[in-house]
């Protein structure tokens, strides 16, 4: 009987600490925390959009949306804030940046929990992270980006733009040499000229930069700069040139200028994710990667200036997006 006690109490013992891995109440209440502003950059406001749907789902769960702002030296303190109000079960955000700063909180509020989309960190009980492959959403608009400049300017120079706010991780590791990937994957002879902003909100300073990229004789640019790629879409109209546009709803800002746009699921990918953490799904500590394959990273076809391409044109962009989604050419990304 003794015996017994004590084996059950080794059991008890052992199920308390698993527990320790997920919360041992239900996760209700949910804080987003965009880091920057969600307005003009589509991979926030997809953020904001698929945690309200999933909380939306969910019966007693309450959400609330807390913007960061652009200076990026208050974000800790800010989570912070977030965590030391008591009033959160679940921080959801998204950008490479924040799993380190995450687990700095974690580390201090250990019945906090986190999902954080755009970034990577494998192993923090605490933590579930979805990466995606951004390097196929580059090839996707280098490959666009170069049949576009070759259709405007046959026998021209082989340049291609790319303005980006800052450097970081996934721009230096996936989105730059994917870009580069797909140029090179039309012809080999491509180069990139790059100019770099400094913020992702200076629109006028985005244009300026825009410019000198045409100047160099780039047709098409690629802009990585939230709110501030604003300005090389109005460059690109007032000079008559292109622009291949990030994550999502691209068409809109210049109808006869943005001739493409890949696009990240980030909200369906941040909805389904929220409401299996939401419904007790144990995936706190894992960090997954998601691409074409599985449909996270795909192409919107549906602007009138990638209608108005050739019919060829767009012919051969697609048989490219077909392979990509089968793995060819092959961006496999097994860790970050
Ligand atoms: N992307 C945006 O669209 N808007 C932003 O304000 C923004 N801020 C960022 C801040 C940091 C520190 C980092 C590392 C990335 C940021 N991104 C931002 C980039 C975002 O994570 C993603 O790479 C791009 O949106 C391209 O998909």
């Amino acid at each position: 009987m003794k015996r017994t006690l004590v084996a059950l109490a080794a059991v008890a013992a052992l199920l308390a600490s698993c527990q320790g891995r997920t919360p041992a109440r239900d996760l209700a209440s949910v804080a987003v925390f965009v880091p920057g502003v969600a307005s003009g950059s589509p991979i926030y406001e997809m953020l904001v959009a698929g945690a309200e749907k999933a909380v939306a789902g969910i019966p007693g769960a309450r959400l609330k949306v807390i913007e960061g702002g652009y200076d990026q030296s208050t974000w800790l303190d800010k989570l912070r804030d977030i965590a030391a109000s008591g009033e959160f079960d679940l921080l959801v955000t998204s950008n490479p940046a924040l799993p380190e700063l995450c687990a700095k909180i974690a580390a201090d509020w250990p019945e906090l929990r986190f999902f954080i989309a755009d970034g990577y960190l494998e192993g923090n009980p605490a933590i579930h992270t979805v990466l995606y492959n951004q390097a196929e959403q580059g090839y996707l608009v280098g490959y666009l980006a170069a049949l576009v400049t070759m259709d405007r300017n046959p026998g021209g120079p082989l340049v291609a733009g790319l303005v980006a706010a800052q450097r970081y991780p996934t721009l230096d590791r996936l989105i730059q040499p994917g870009f580069e990937a797909g140029l090179k994957a039309v012809d080999p002879g491509f180069r990139l000229e790059y100019r770099e902003i400094g913020n992702w909100y200076d629109a006028n300073k985005a244009a300026e930069l825009a410019r000198s990229v045409f100047d160099a004789g780039a047709r098409v640019i690629l802009p990585i700069a939230g709110g501030a790629g604003l300005g090389v879409v109005s460059a690109a109209t007032e000079l008559d040139r292109s622009v291949v546009w990030f994550d999502g709803a691209g068409y809109q800002l210049g109808p006869d200028t943005v001739v493409g746009c890949a696009t990240l699921a980030q909200d369906r990918l941040v909805e389904e994710r929220v409401k299996a953490l939401l419904e007790g799904k144990r995936l706190f500590g894992t960090a997954d990667i998601v691409g074409a394959a599985d449909g996270y990273v795909g192409f919107d076809p549906g602007g009138p200036a990638y209608a108005a391409l050739p019919a060829e044109l767009r012919l051969r962009f697609e048989t490219a997006i077909q392979d990509l989604r089968e793995g060819k050419p092959d961006f496999t990304l097994t860790g970050f």
